[in-house]
């Protein structure tokens, strides 16, 4: 697992990735790391929401393969988006839903690491070796944590077809970013021609640990933050990209993860949005999502979520209501961003022959770290300033002071945005994030699998603005991909065998075409779910990461066409479906390696 490194160590680790650099890639990548700052200006909040009036650019040649761009963003719920329902003002990315289409019962899977395994391979995040976190340590097959060999990612699927492949954002698949010399599943070495981003979780977005680029770990530079840093190394990246061949790019922004991070001025544009408090929000949010068609007449919303008190209730209001606001500010800024790249396709008269895909990893966050515990006061040490030399590398997750010295601050009552604080919007805002269902990040409820999904694609796309009602999974894009772009998907690659596509293509659900699929399947640290047409039968553990005889047995049902928020658990009723669909999770949980368990009991096989 990787520590937070104090900056008496940063040295040491910048020797050894400089030696390291020095002995193993120095005819590859760059030698001095002091070298390599991005360019990343902030800039004007006022970003252009761009046209996407398509005819006024240059035709492409009529059998061009299409560019295909997959943006991902981290730990944000269903209904965190303006064209799923939110307050939060996301014109670039509603724009792209209005040119679009958008399905309505796409899921992920409850996870970071699981997910991004699962969306660049097209295979369950066990099969691709990544049932947990890669930072973990498990020998079980499905828990190794580090992206299989027998699997392909996306990129290289695309880079053997000619495609040129780039990637900004959040890594999170390899296992070894820090301690050793394996740099085989970094993102360089796992088909991507051009690389920067984090390899890590999580992190300051004013600087974020295992920031890399390519294979070079480099420092941040000034007024940088890293939403932007994404944004504008893909802007880069596009702009310098020659149009004769088509790209394959992977943009996995961090917003909204925590730590709860984002420019002052971006936050003042949701003073008083929030005042009103969560229940009024998801209200508002449950009758928007109805309005939009999002959401069924007959659903309901679920009760506010368990531990959390009705606002006229709750204490520090005044912090609570800031941490919602910093939330909706980074996803401002990330929605800014994809404005910028949208213009910068448009203006590269390509945005016509660009198949755009937006999603979100897993559900709204209810992780506390430690904004549930008063804050702790600051040594004399603490409040005295340790600058940090601005070219050190550092490789941690939550650094103990900023580069210019200040302790950063976290626990209740904290003010989120700045960057010498570290604080989570908490159980209450997640549930918000996730309306109108129930359960969050890790669990395999609604709440937490749950994700819009946008597809926006001119030429292939004819009626816009729909919403699709198939179930759909992050194990179908690499088959819908390959499937528009009209390239094969391997059998081996670099002599390994690689399994076959678990997913469908979404091709024909575009026109609204039923998918020929039986059921979906998920398991993330014992939550289990199998969804089979309209049924669904779901269970949680009590306690992550450790399964009970009693957590076997808690299995509950439900009809998800009539009771989409799993209001109504008919378990009782229909024991015999329980029992069939119970009996289909355990297969195949067994055949896509999610059994056995690392955890305790083993599976009884
Ligand atoms: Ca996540």
């Amino acid at each position: 697992m990787i520590k937070s490194f104090k900056y008496s160590q940063v040295d040491f680790l910048k020797k050894y990735f400089t030696l390291f650099i020095a002995t193993s890639f120095a005819s590859s990548i760059a030698m001095n790391v002091n070298a390599q700052f991005l360019n990343t200006h902030t800039r004007s909040s006022n970003t252009t929401t761009p046209s996407l009036n398509t005819k006024t650019q240059s035709s492409p040649s009529k059998n061009k393969k299409p560019n295909i761009i997959v943006i991902l963003s981290d730990d944000m719920g269903f209904s965190d988006i303006g064209c799923y329902g939110s307050e939060i003002n996301t014109p670039n990315i509603d724009r792209l839903a209005m040119n679009g289409v958008r399905f309505n019962h796409f899921y992920n899977t409850a996870r970071c690491s699981p997910s991004r395994a699962s969306l660049l391979t097209g295979l369950y995040p066990h099969q691709a070796g990544m049932g947990h976190l890669s930072t973990e340590n498990y020998t079980e097959e499905g828990y190794v944590d580090d992206l299989s060999k027998n699997a392909v990612t996306m990129a290289e699927v695309f880079k053997s077809s000619g495609y040129a492949t780039y990637m900004t954002g959040k890594w999170h698949i390899a296992k070894d970013i820090v301690n050793q010399n394996d740099r085989s599943n970094w993102p360089m070495q796992r088909g991507f021609q051009r690389y920067f981003g984090t390899l890590n979780g999580s992190g300051s977005f004013y600087d974020p640990g295992t920031l890399v680029s390519n294979n070079t770990y480099i420092t941040p530079g000034n007024n940088f933050y890293y939403t932007n840093a994404i944004t504008d190394t893909a802007v880069k990246f596009i702009n310098e990209h020659k149009t004769a061949n088509p790209f394959f790019f992977y943009i996995a922004y961090t917003a909204a993860h925590w730590p709860l991070h984002a420019p002052e001025k971006e936050v003042q544009k949701y003073k008083g949005v929030y005042d009103k408090g969560w229940d009024a929000i998801r209200e508002a949010r449950f009758n928007k999502l109805q309005k939009l068609g999002i959401i069924s007449k007959q659903a309901v919303l679920t009760e506010r979520g368990v531990s959390i008190p009705a606002w006229e209730n709750a204490p520090m209001k005044d912090w609570q209501v800031r941490k919602m606001e910093v939330y909706a500010a980074m996803i401002d800024v990330m929605d800014q961003g994809i404005g910028k790249i949208i213009t910068t396709l448009e203006k590269k008269g390509i945005l016509d022959n660009t198949v755009i895909f937006y999603m979100h990893d897993n559900g709204g966050c209810a992780e506390p770290l430690d904004s549930d515990q008063p804050e702790i006061p600051m040594t004399a040490e603490q409040q005295q300033i340790h600058p940090y030399a601005k070219d050190s590398i550092f490789v941690g997750k939550k650094p103990n002071y900023t580069r210019e010295g200040q302790f950063i601050r976290s626990g209740m009552g904290v003010m989120p945005g700045p960057a010498n604080t570290w604080v989570t919007y908490g159980i209450e805002w997640a549930n918000v994030s996730n309306t109108p269902f129930k359960m969050y990040k890790h669990w395999t409820h609604e709440g937490g699998i749950a994700s819009p999904l946008i597809v926006y694609w001119p030429k292939g796309i004819t009626q816009k603005g729909v919403i699709r009602n198939q179930d759909a999974h992050l194990i179908d894009i690499m088959a819908t991909c390959v499937d528009i772009a009209g390239i094969p998907y391997p059998t081996t690659y670099n002599g390994h065998t690689i399994q076959p596509l678990e997913g469908k293509s979404l091709v024909g659900a575009f026109k609204n075409l039923p998918l020929k699929r039986d059921f979906i399947f998920w398991e993330h640290e014992g939550n289990r779910a199998i969804k089979a047409g309209a049924w669904k039968l779901v269970s949680k553990t009590e306690k992550n990461k450790v399964f009970t005889d009693k957590d076997q047995n808690a299995w509950e049902l439900y009809n998800m066409e009539k009771d989409p928020s799993e209001t109504k658990d008919l378990a009782q009723q229909f024991p015999l479906k329980v029992k069939e669909l119970a009996i289909l999770w355990e297969k195949e949980a067994i055949r896509t390696k999610a059994l056995p368990w690392p955890w305790a009991p083993k599976t009884k096989k």
